[in-house]
C-alpha cells in the first residue's frame, strides 16, 4: 500500500462536521478495489475518542462515484423503513456538511461510516454456526430489498456480473496476449474455454424473461458480514459499493465462493481447495430460509448453478488480469492474479464433482419447515 495521504485526510475531514479533531490513521488492506484508512477524531475536552473509515473510492472501476453513492442512500432509507431494520443492517455514511453522503475533494470521492465497534468478519471460518448467520444476514439483505423498485438504482458498473460477456473479454484478453503470459497458463485457458457454455446459462434465462432483476450486493463475501464479536450475531452489511439490480443467484454464489471453499480466495496450494459441503448446507439454511418466500421456484432452482457460475467468472476475472498485465485488481505479489485464478478453477471443479448434491441441499431447505440457523 502507498503512503498515507495524511493531507489529504486531513483535507476530506473539514467537509465533515466532526466531534473533534483527527488524531490517528491507519490503513486496512483488506479489499482490493478502494483505499480504505481507520481514522480516530479525539473530542478536545473530554479526551473521547470517535472511530470511522474512510474510504477513497476507485474511480477506475467506479466510474460513476455519485450514482454508487446514490444506490446506497436508496436502499439505507428503504432499509430504516423497515419494521426491526437494526436486525442485520446495512453499513452507514456520515453526511458530509453539502448534505451528500461522500464528499468530492481534489477530483477524488471519498466517504465517511462510524467505525462498527465490538464487530469481527471472516475470511476462513471453521464453525458451521457462523457460516449459517452469514447466509441470513445476506438472505435477509435480499428480502428487505425485495419490493424496492429497481427503476430506482443505477447499473453502476453495467454488465458487472453477465458471465459469458466476461468469458468474452477474457478470450479477448488471450488473444491479445499484451505481456506475453498466455502460453504459461495455457491448461487453465482450455479448461475455462470447456465451461463457457455451462457459465452462460443463467444469463440467458434472465434474457429470456425467466429470471427477475433484484437488488443484489454482488460482492457476498463472507468478510463482508460484521459479526458481533461476543454474540457471534450478523450486525451489519457492508461494502455496498456494487448494490445495483441482478441475479440472487450470483449473490448466493458468492457468498459460497468463499463460505464454501476449504481454502482461502489465493490459495497457492491447490489441492487444500476443496467444496466444504457443511458450509455449503449451513449457508444456504440461513439463505433460503430467510428469503425464500420473496423468490421464484426457478430462483430457487438456480442458486447452486449461481455459485457454479461465479466461480467461473471470476477465475476468468482473475486469470483475464493476469493475462492483462494486472491492471484491475491489486496484487501483492507477481504471481497473485494468477494463483486467485488456479484457486478458483479448482473450487469450480470441485463444485462439478458435487452439483446435484449442491442442487438438493438448495431444494431441501426450500421446502423444509422452520428452516433457522
Ligand atoms: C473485488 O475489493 P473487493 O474485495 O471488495 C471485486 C469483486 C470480486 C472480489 C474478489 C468492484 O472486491 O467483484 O469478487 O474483488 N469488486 C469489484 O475478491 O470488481
Ligand atoms: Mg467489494
Amino acid at each position: 500500500m502507498s503512503e498515507i495521504p495524511m493531507a489529504a485526510i486531513a483535507a476530506v475531514l473539514t467537509h465533515y462536521e466532526l466531534p473533534g479533531s483527527l488524531k490517528s490513521v491507519e490503513p486496512i488492506v483488506q479489499g482490493h478495489i478502494n483505499h480504505t484508512y481507520r481514522i480516530a477524531v479525539e473530542q478536545p475536552t473530554t479526551g473521547t475518542i470517535f472511530e470511522y473509515v474512510l474510504q477513497r473510492i476507485n474511480q477506475h472501476v467506479f466510474k460513476q462515484p455519485e450514482q454508487v453513492m446514490h444506490n446506497i442512500r436508496q436502499i439505507s432509507r428503504h432499509v430504516k423503513g423497515q419494521e426491526n431494520s437494526d436486525d442485520c443492517s446495512i453499513l452507514r455514511f456520515v453526511d458530509a456538511r453539502s448534505g451528500c453522503n461522500y464528499v468530492h475533494h481534489d477530483g477524488e470521492y471519498w466517504r465517511l461510516s462510524p467505525f462498527v465497534g465490538n464487530s469481527v468478519s471472516y475470511d476462513v471460518v471453521t464453525d458451521s454456526a457462523i457460516v449459517c448467520r452469514v447466509g441470513y444476514a445476506f438472505g435477509r439483505f435480499q428480502s428487505v430489498l425485495a419490493d424496492l423498485p429497481m427503476s430506482q438504482l443505477y447499473a453502476t458498473i453495467p454488465d458487472f456480473h453477465n458471465t459469458p460477456k466476461r468469458f468474452r473479454d477474457f478470450f479477448a484478453a488471450v488473444e491479445e496476449d499484451p505481456v506475453g503470459r498466455a502460453a504459461g497458463a495455457a491448461e487453465d485457458i482450455a479448461f475455462l474455454a470447456g465451461q463457457q457454455e455451462l457459465a452462460s446459462r443463467l444469463e440467458s434465462l434472465k434474457a429470456q424473461g425467466m429470471l427477475p432483476l433484484r437488488v443484489t450486493h454482488n460482492d457476498t463475501k463472507m468478510n463482508n458480514i460484521l459479526m458481533d464479536k461476543d454474540t457471534g450475531e450478523p450486525l451489519c452489511v457492508v461494502d455496498l459499493d456494487t448494490v445495483m439490480p441482478g441475479l440472487v443467484a450470483m449473490d448466493f454464489g458468492d457468498a459460497i465462493r468463499t463460505v464454501g471453499n476449504t481454502a482461502v480466495e489465493d490459495e497457492q496450494d491447490v489441492s487444500k481447495v476443496q467444496l466444504h459441503l457443511d458450509h455449503y448446507d449451513a449457508f444456504a439454511r440461513g439463505f433460503v430460509g430467510v428469503c425464500r418466500s420473496s423468490l421464484t421456484p426457478l430462483e430457487i432452482d438456480t442458486l447452486a448453478l449461481g455459485a457454479l457460475t461465479i466461480t467461473l467468472e471470476q477465475a476468468v476475472r482473475f486469470l483475464g488480469d493476469y493475462l492483462a498485465g494486472d491492471v484491475y485488481y491489486r496484487i501483492h505479489y507477481p504471481l497473485h492474479n494468477w494463483h486467485r485464478a488456479r484457486c478458483q478453477l479448482t473450487l469450480a471443479k470441485r463444485m462439478l464433482e458435487r452439483f446435484e448434491t449442491m442442487e438438493a441441499i438448495v431444494r431441501k431447505y426450500a421446502f423444509a419447515e422452520n428452516v433457522q440457523c
